[in-house]
């Protein structure tokens, strides 16, 4: 998926394995023992692992875009095999980079190697069975999601591009229940499959010479492992008390919707009534929570209906805004290859994802679009992601990734942010921005998707980190799962939950095993970039009204920090755009402060927390 050495080897590790290592390196490694190692064997052998792995990086990603666009026995099949080849070679190349650890090698040599020996997701064993059967399960999982369907009776099923699109609209209780309860049928299956492919993956994890996967994935961001979450603490301190002041709104606007018996007033709030399938984004039931004092915002959704956009045109318009900073067109391929809508009669991973299938120029997004302002801002994710891996294609392979996963996830909604009501009369989708006294209300719409968010963001992964490291085991997956969800975000499962109930499988990156903590960091420093940004582009207004739409300084500076690609420590990167090598969430307190002035007022009288 998005990048290479993070993105692709990380998806397809998710799905492969098995075989010994390829020849070339065991040469290497026969010639070098003998020997004493030097820092001129550390360069050879990168050279030759890296043009070796993007020789089958290649293929595999056709692979793995084929399964995605066409769930089948024989695409998952190929796409399985393949993606066992190039893992099994990563790891063995990863081990390779080992024998350097006491060679004097220069700082960017170190870099690479420490790269190498971190890139893979889920590490095959060497046994070619376990990582064979690594593989199988990982794809397996996969498919289980991208074709599930929940029926109702026999002839009706619905997808869950279907559900979603009810539960974001639909104000029925029964029907959201129904719902929500349909779509976790999907993933009991997955449980067994998953506890097994955790131990597999330990496995080959402990071979890699970490202690378990839960220690690999936090060991990618430039500091020890044991520091990462204490840092996650710190940002989710900053974020906290305005999480809890829109919770507790929330809560008793949805009491006064629903009754205090479906809403009880001094627990968490129950899962299936905020307008998203995994109660994530807050934003589709703006209607009930907002203002009593009449606020204009702009509703894109309805304008994108009004001048007929279709799935194509949302993407244009997207491509637009970046062409407008400065950044080149999309290639013609990008629009022969990706997939836009739904394709009748075949299932498809519908899970929005961007692709650079040749790490040159091979971009593509793959998508079912539906006609909406919320997709309309996926669209930008995306597309984030495309000119991400375009801006660091001149990389080495092993640098071809975001300095760390959070900036990847972060560029497009970055530019989203700039889909202000200036913006949007600019393009002529509005006629008239409304005054700053509506700014409540479009402030309360962005704090639904982007506040709301941060908590979900943070508590996927700490489920996954303790379920990686054996901290939780399969009998207790669904309850520490719910006891997280409850801490973190206050919410809570709206009917008491079958014994085999798998939940987190019900949630894509679960059985895709795509690292949860990147969005999470993304929705800081989104925030961080925005403001830098508009800093770079002179303008002045409050922090929600700046749009950098057209500003070539801004997409200078923003493809400077692209163009790294993971050449640097994060903290560098960081540094070239903000000016500050520090994650800090204070431009949220400060983007948001009079919305929460505004919650603080009205929770006046109010029994706030769960
Ligand atoms: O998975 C995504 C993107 C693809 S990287 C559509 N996101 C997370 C999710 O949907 O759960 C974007 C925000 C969070
Ligand atoms: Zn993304």
């Amino acid at each position: 998926m998005h990048t290479l050495s993070k993105t692709l080897i990380a998806a397809i590790v998710g799905l492969s394995v098995s075989g010994c290592i390829d020849e070339a390196v065991s040469t290497q490694s026969h010639d070098t023992t003998s020997t004493q190692l030097t820092a001129a064997d550390a360069k050879a052998f990168l050279e030759i692992a890296q043009n070796d792995i993007y020789k089958m990086q290649v293929p595999a990603a056709h692979a793995q875009w084929s399964y995605a666009t066409f769930i089948n026995y024989d695409t998952q099949a190929v796409s399985a095999y393949m993606g066992e080849q190039l893992s099994t070679k990563v790891a063995g190349y990863a081990k390779e980079a080992a024998r350097f650890n006491d060679v004097k090698v220069d700082k960017d040599t170190r870099r690479q190697l420490e790269l190498l020996k971190n890139s893979l997701t889920m590490p095959p064993p060497a046994d070619p069975k376990k990582s064979e059967r690594l593989a199988k399960i990982g794809s397996e999982l996969d498919g289980m999601y991208g074709s599930g369907s929940y029926c109702r009776t026999e002839d009706d099923c619905l997808s869950l591009v279907e559900m979603s699109s009810e539960m974001a609209t639909s104000r029925d209780e029964a029907l959201l229940l129904e719902y929500w309860k349909g779509w976790r049928e999907v993933s009991v299956p997955m449980k067994d499959l998953y506890a097994e492919q955790v131990t597999l993956a330990n496995e080959g994890a402990k071979e890699l010479g970490f202690e378990n996967v839960s220690a690999l994935w936090r060991g990618q961001y430039d500091m020890p492992a044991d520091e990462f979450p204490k840092e996650l603490d710190r940002l989710w301190g900053q974020v906290e008390p305005f999480y809890e002041a829109l919770h507790c709104h929330v809560r008793a606007k949805l009491g006064e919707h629903y009754g205090t018996d479906v809403v009880p007033q001094d627990k968490a709030i129950p899962a299936h009534l905020l307008g998203n399938m995994w109660a994530q984004t807050w934003g589709n039931i703006y209607d009930l929570v907002k203002p009593e004092q009449e606020m204009t915002v702009p509703d894109v959704t309805a304008a994108l209906k009004a001048q007929n956009y279709d799935e194509v045109k949302m993407v244009k318009q997207a491509e637009s805004f970046f062409s407008s900073l400065g950044f080149e067109e999309l290639p013609e391929t990008f629009w022969e290859r990706s997939m836009f809508q739904k394709p009748d009669g075949r299932d498809v991973q519908c899970h929005a994802s961007a692709w650079n299938l040749d790490d040159k120029d091979d971009l593509r997004i793959k998508m079912c679009i539906q006609k909406t302002g919320e997709e309309f801002n996926v669209i930008h994710h995306e597309l984030g992601h495309n000119y991400y891996q375009r801006a660091y294609n001149q990389q080495p392979l092993l640098y071809r990734g975001s300095a760390n996963d959070g900036f990847h996830e972060a560029i497009g909604d970055t530019i989203a942010l700039s889909i202000t009501p200036k913006y949007l009369k600019e393009i002529g989708l509005i006629d008239t921005i409304p005054d700053a006294s509506n700014d409540i209300g479009m402030l309360m719409q962005v704090a639904l998707d982007k506040i709301a968010f941060i908590p979900f963001g943070l508590m996927v992964d700490q489920w996954r980190w303790k379920v990686l490291a054996g901290e939780v085991t399969p009998e207790n997956y669904n309850k520490v799962w719910w006891e997280l969800r409850n801490k973190y975000q206050g919410v809570m499962a709206p009917v008491e939950r079958p014994a085999d109930a798998f939940d987190p499988g019900a949630k894509y990156h679960v059985p895709a095993n795509v690292p949860y903590t990147r969005y999470f960091l993304a929705h800081i420093l989104q925030f961080q970039f925005h403001k830098s940004l508009c800093d770079i582009a002179g303008d002045e207004g409050p922090l929600n009204r700046c749009s950098i739409y057209g500003s070539e300084k801004a997409g200078k500076a923003l493809n400077d920090m692209l163009e790294m690609g993971m050449s640097k420590p994060w903290q560098d990167a960081l540094e070239t755009l903000t000016g500050s090598p520090q994650m800090d969430a204070s431009t949220i307190q400060d983007y948001f402060q009079p919305l929460k002035d505004w919650l603080d007022k009205q929770n006046q009288g109010r029994q706030c927390g769960w």
